[in-house]
C-alpha cells in the first residue's frame, strides 16, 4: 500500500484560513519537571466564513489540561483533539477568546522543534511548524498576530528570561520563581515566536539607527564564553548599518538579542528581536575558530538580521513561498559580504557552493523548483535550491534591471507589502511595476527545476569583420516535470581582443544586447556582431551571471588565454578550472594528456601565483583543480569515484610538482608574526599560504609532509593548524596519525573544535574510515542528540568522502543508511539531511548503483520512519 501521498500539500490548494488570530497572550510556567503553557487567543471568523465552520488548530505532542471559551470551560462535545491538533466543532460567529492550557516536556524533546532544553537552557525553534508543539494554534505563516508573553521560571536555574519584542516588566515571584513580560508590537506569524530561559552570560552593546533610535544589543551564551562573542557583535553592528546604507532599512524595536545554544538543527533563526543561533555561528577566537568560521559567523549574523525586513516585516503567505524570504535574504547577505570584503572572491566562493550543493540537487532525484508546487514535509525544502538558487534568481533580476532599477523594485516591495504575508508573484510585480517591464517569462525560474545547459558556439568571418555567437539552452527533465521551457538568461559577456582588452563592435543583431549583457529568452539565438576587427576570444557568463552550465567550443588555447587575460576575475578563475576539468576528463576517458597541455596549465598556475595584480584570496581559489565531486558531475553518468580520485591526484602532482619551488617560496614569504586578524587581507594571506602548503603535500613534493607537520605544531591560530592537519590527513602522510591524535588530545574537550576533528577523520579517502567512524559513534560518550556532532561526522562522510561513501562493496551506503534509521528515532531532521547524501546515486556506475539501491531499499523496508526521512527516501527511490 502506498501512503506517500497521504500528507502531500499542494500549492494549488492554498486557501486563506476561515479564522484569524488578532492577538496572543501566552503565559509560560517553566520548571525542571515540565512546562505549563496557558494561551489566550483572540480569534475572529473571516467575514466570508459561514457560521458553523469548524476551527481547526494545529497541535503536536501537547497534553491539553483545560480549555475555555470567553472564560467558560468548554464542554467535551464542543471540541475534539487528535494527533494533529484541536478542533472547535462550532465556534461562535464573532470575535472570541479561546483559552487553553497544555503541559510540555521540553527535556525529552530530542527533535529540537518547539520548546526544548539545550545544555540546561530552555529555548525554542518554531520555523516552520514548531509552534504547534508549544500550544494549539493556526500554525501557518499567513496568520499574523501581536504577542504578549509572560514567563515564569526558577530564578536559580533561569535568571535570564527572554522573548520577542520589548521587555514590559520583570520581577520576583513566590517559591524562588521570577517572571518577565515581553510584548512584540509587530504582528507576526507563529514561526517567528521565540523564548529563552536559562543561566547565561552576555555581552552588551548598542546601536543608534539613522533616524536616532537607540537599540540595546546583547549576545547571550554559556558562562565563560562571553569573550568569544565579540566578532558576532561586531558583525551585527556592521549589518545594521549596511542595511540602512544599501537598502534604507532601519531596525524597529528597542532591543535586539541573540542567544547562542549548542543543540540546534540549523544554523540560526531570525525570530523577531530574539535571534537564536547554533553556537558554532557565534563563538570565535583565533585559537579555536578558522577564517572560514569567522566568515560564516559574519554572514549568518547578517543573514538573520536582514530577515527582519525580508522575512519578518514582510513574510511568506505559505511555505511554498519560502524562497521569497530565503533567496532574497541570501542575496542580501551575499551583497553585504561583497561590500565588506572582496566582491570577486565572494562571487567565486558562492559559485563553488552553488555548484557543489545546488547543482547536484537540481540534477538528481531531489530536484524541485525554487518555488515547489507540492511537499510532504516542509522541513525537507530548506534546500540549496530554495536558498542558493533563490539568491541567484534575485541576482539575475538585479543584473537585468541594473542597480538603480533593482533598488526601485525593492523600495516598492517594502512600501507595498510591509506588514503582510505575501508571494513570489507580488515580489516580482513590485519590480515589474517600478521598472515598467514584464517579468512573466522571468518568473519561470521560480517554477522550473533543473540546471539549464547553455551552449555557445562561435564563428568569425574575417572578410565581413563579423562575429557570430550561437547560443542555445536546454534543461533536462526533473521529477514531475518532463518538459521544460526556455528561460530568460542574462548572459554577461565581453569579446576579448588579441591584446587582452575588450573589443568594440559597430552593430549587433539577433538578441537583446545591452553593453555587456545578452538577454537570451528563447531556446536558441544567433547573435551577430559587426565591425569586429579581428577574431575575439569570448568571455561568457562573466561574474556567473546566471545559474547555468555553460558549454563552449573554446579550445585549450583560448581557455589559457582567458586564464591570463580575462579582466573578469570570475572568468579568469573559471578558465583555469575549465582547463583542469578538460585534462581530468580526458584522462578518465583514457585519452593520454598531450605533451604540451599539462605544462601549459602548470605554467598558467605559476603565472597566477606570481601575478602582482591578483590578490592572495583570489590566487588561493584559482590554484586548485576542480573537486572530485565537480569532475563526477561533469562526467554525469556511470561515474567511478575511485578512478576520479586517482586521476585527480595524478593531475595535481603533474601540474603542481613543477611549480613546487615557487609554491614553497611563496609559502615562506607569506609567513607572518602579526597577531591574528580576521580582515580580508590577512585572511587572504593565510588562504594562499595554506593553499601552497596543501598543494605541496598533495603533489608529494620533497619535504612537504614534514613542512605540514611543522606548521601544525607551530600554528598560532586554528586556521593554520587545521589546514596543516587536513592536508596531512587527506594525503595520509606518515605524520597524519600522530597529528590527528595530538589534535584530539588538545581539543577533544571543546565540542566545536572536536567537530573539526570529526570532519577531518570522516573525510579521509582511505579504507578503514568506516570502522574508525563506527567506533567513534559507538563510544557511549559520543553525544547522539547533538546535531553538530552528528553532521560533522556523518554529514561529512556522506557528502565529502566520495570514494568511501560510494565503496563498490556497498559498505559506505549501508553504514549511512543504518545510521539514518537509528538517528531518525531521535532527530528526524538530522536523519533526513544526512540521507540526502545519497542524491548522487543515479549517476554512479552500475555496481555502485545497485549497492546504493539495496541500502536504500533495506532502510525503507525497516519501516517506522519519520515523515522527514520517508519523504526523502521515497523521492530517492523513485528515480
Ligand atoms: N529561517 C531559518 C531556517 C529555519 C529552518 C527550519 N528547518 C534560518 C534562516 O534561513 O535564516
Ligand atoms: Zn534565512
Amino acid at each position: 500500500m502506498r501512503t506517500e501521498n497521504e500528507h502531500t500539500i499542494y500549492f494549488k490548494d492554498y486557501a486563506p484560513s476561515p479564522y484569524r488570530v488578532l492577538s496572543v497572550d501566552l503565559d509560560f510556567r517553566i520548571r525542571p519537571e515540565n512546562t505549563r503553557v496557558r494561551a489566550l487567543l483572540t480569534i475572529e471568523p473571516h467575514p466570508d466564513t459561514a457560521p458553523g465552520t469548524p476551527l481547526v488548530l494545529d497541535g503536536d505532542d501537547l497534553r491539553l489540561e483545560s480549555i475555555a471559551l470567553d472564560g467558560a470551560p468548554m464542554l467535551a462535545a464542543d471540541y475534539a483533539t487528535d494527533a494533529n491538533g484541536l478542533t472547535l466543532v462550532e465556534p461562535p460567529h464573532r470575535r472570541f477568546v479561546l483559552e487553553t492550557e497544555v503541559i510540555l516536556q521540553p527535556q525529552g524533546n530530542t527533535k529540537l522543534m518547539g520548546l526544548y532544553r539545550s545544555s540546561g537552557t530552555w529555548c525554542t525553534q518554531c520555523e516552520p511548524e514548531g509552534f504547534r508543539r508549544i500550544t494549539y494554534y493556526l500554525d501557518r505563516p499567513d496568520i499574523l498576530a501581536t504577542f504578549k508573553v509572560t514567563m515564569r521560571a526558577p530564578r536559580d536555574v533561569a535568571p535570564v528570561l527572554l522573548a520577542n519584542g520589548n521587555l514590559l516588566e520583570k520581577g520576583a515571584a513566590d517559591d524562588g520563581m521570577h517572571y518577565a513580560v515581553w510584548h512584540d508590537p509587530f504582528p507576526k506569524p507563529s514561526y517567528l515566536f521565540a523564548l529563552v530561559a536559562g543561566d547565561l552570560g552576555s555581552i552588551k552593546d548598542s546601536f543608534t539607527t539613522a533616524s536616532g533610535r537607540a537599540v540595546d544589543l546583547a549576545i547571550y551564551c554559556e558562562h565563560g564564553k562571553e569573550d568569544q562573542c565579540h566578532w558576532a557583535m561586531d558583525s551585527l553592528k556592521r549589518s545594521m548599518s549596511w542595511d540602512e546604507r544599501r537598502f534604507g532599512r532601519e531596525y524597529d524595536l528597542d532591543i535586539f538579542n541573540i542567544v547562542a545554544v549548542s543543540d540546534f538543527n540549523f544554523g540560526a533563526m531570525e525570530n523577531k528581536g530574539l535571534n537564536i543561533f547554533n553556537d558554532k555561528l557565534v563563538f570565535a577566537q583565533p585559537e579555536s575558530a578558522t577564517d572560514a568560521d569567522y566568515d560564516n559567523i559574519e554572514r549568518v549574523i547578517a543573514h538573520e538580521y536582514f530577515h527582519n525586513w525580508t522575512g519578518n516585516r514582510i513574510t511568506c503567505r505559505d511555505w511554498f513561498q519560502l524562497c521569497l524570504k530565503e533567496g532574497l535574504t541570501v542575496y542580501r547577505d551575499q551583497e553585504f559580504t561583497s561590500d565588506e570584503r572582496s566582491r570577486a572572491v565572494k562571487r567565486i566562493s558562492d559559485v563553488v557552493t552553488l555548484r557543489s550543493a545546488q547543482f547536484p540537487e537540481d540534477g538528481g532525484p531531489l530536484a524541485h523548483p525554487a518555488r515547489p508546487d507540492q511537499y510532504r514535509e516542509i522541513n525537507n525544502f530548506y534546500t540549496p535550491t530554495v536558498y542558493e538558487k533563490g539568491a541567484e534568481i534575485v541576482r539575475m533580476l538585479a543584473t537585468l534591471l541594473g542597480e538603480a532599477g533593482f533598488r526601485k523594485g525593492m523600495d516598492l516591495y517594502f512600501e507595498r507589502h510591509d506588514g503582510q504575508a505575501t508571494t513570489i508573484e507580488a515580489f516580482l510585480a513590485a519590480f515589474a511595476e517600478a521598472n515598467n517591464v514584464d517579468l512573466e517569462h522571468f518568473k519561470t525560474w521560480y517554477l522550473q527545476a533543473g540546471t539549464p545547459k547553455l551552449t555557445a558556439e562561435d564563428s568569425y568571418d574575417a572578410e565581413r569583420q563579423s562575429y557570430t555567437l550561437t547560443l542555445s539552452q536546454e534543461t533536462q527533465p526533473t521529477p514531475g516535470q518532463p518538459t521544460k521551457q526556455p528561460l530568460v538568461i542574462p548572459l554577461k559577456f565581453a569579446l576579448i581582443g588579441p591584446n587582452g582588452s575588450p573589443m568594440n563592435w559597430s552593430d549587433v543583431s539577433g538578441a537583446e544586447v545591452r553593453d555587456d549583457l545578452i538577454v537570451l529568452d528563447a531556446a536558441r539565438a544567433e547573435v551577430t556582431f559587426t565591425g569586429v576587427s579581428s577574431r575575439p576570444v569570448p568571455s561568457l557568463l562573466r561574474g556567473f551571471s546566471a545559474p547555468v552550465v555553460l558549454e563552449t567550443t573554446a579550445g585549450m588555447e583560448d581557455q589559457l588565454f582567458l586564464a591570463r587575460h580575462d579582466d573578469d576575475p570570475f572568468g579568469r578563475w573559471q578558465a583555469l578550472q575549465d582547463v583542469g576539468m578538460a585534462l581530468a576528463i580526458a584522462a578518465i576517458q583514457g585519452t593520454p594528456w598531450s605533451e604540451a597541455d599539462v605544462p601549459a596549465l602548470s605554467a598558467a598556475m605559476g603565472d597566477t601565483l606570481g601575478s602582482e595584480s591578483l590578490d592572495d584570496a583570489f590566487k588561493a581559489l584559482a590554484l586548485q583543480l576542480p573537486s572530485e565531486a565537480q569532475i563526477a558531475r561533469n562526467i554525469g553518468k556511470d561515474v567511478d569515484p575511485d578512478r576520479i580520485h586517482e586521476v585527480r591526484a595524478a593531475l595535481t602532482r603533474a601540474v603542481f610538482e613543477p611549480i613546487a619551488l615557487p609554491l614553497l617560496q611563496r609559502y615562506r614569504a607569506l609567513s607572518s608574526d602579526a597577531p591574528y586578524s580576521p580582515d580580508a587581507a590577512s585572511t587572504g594571506r593565510r588562504a594562499l599560504r595554506n593553499r601552497a602548503m596543501g598543494l605541496l603535500v598533495a603533489s608529494d613534493a620533497a619535504g612537504a609532509a614534514a613542512l605540514a607537520a611543522q606548521q601544525y605544531h607551530d600554528a598560532k591560530n586554528m586556521t593554520d593548524r587545521l589546514a596543516a592537519l587536513s592536508a596531512s590527513a587527506l594525503a595520509w602522510t606518515g605524520e597524519a596519525p600522530a597529528l590527528l591524535a595530538d589534535f584530539y588530545e588538545r581539543f577533544g574537550g571543546n565540542p566545536l573544535v572536536l567537530d573539526k576533528w570529526l570532519a577531518v577523520t570522516a573525510s579521509v579517502p582511505r579504507e578503514g574510515v568506516i570502522e574508525r567512524i563506527g567506533s567513534t559513534l559507538a563510544d557511549p560518550a559520543f553525544p547522539k542528540t547533538n546535531p553538530n556532532r552528528l553532521r560533522a561526522l556523518m554529514g561529512t562522510f556522506a557528502m565529502n568522502n566520495p570514494t568511501q561513501f560510494t565503496r563498490r562493496d556497498g559498505a559506505g551506503f549501508r553504514f549511512v543508511a543504518d545510521f539514518v534509521g537509528e538517528v531518525d528515532k531521535i532527530n528526524p531532521q538530522v536523519a533526513a539531511r544526512v540521507l540526502t547524501g545519497f542524491r548522487i546515486w543515479p549517476m554512479l556506475e552500475q555496481s555502485r548503483r545497485k549497492a546504493a539501491h539495496s541500502a536504500l531499499s533495506a532502510l525503507q523496508s525497516k519501516g517506522a520512519l519519520s515523515r522527514n526521512t520517508a519523504d526523502i527516501l521515497a523521492r530517492m527511490l523513485a528515480s
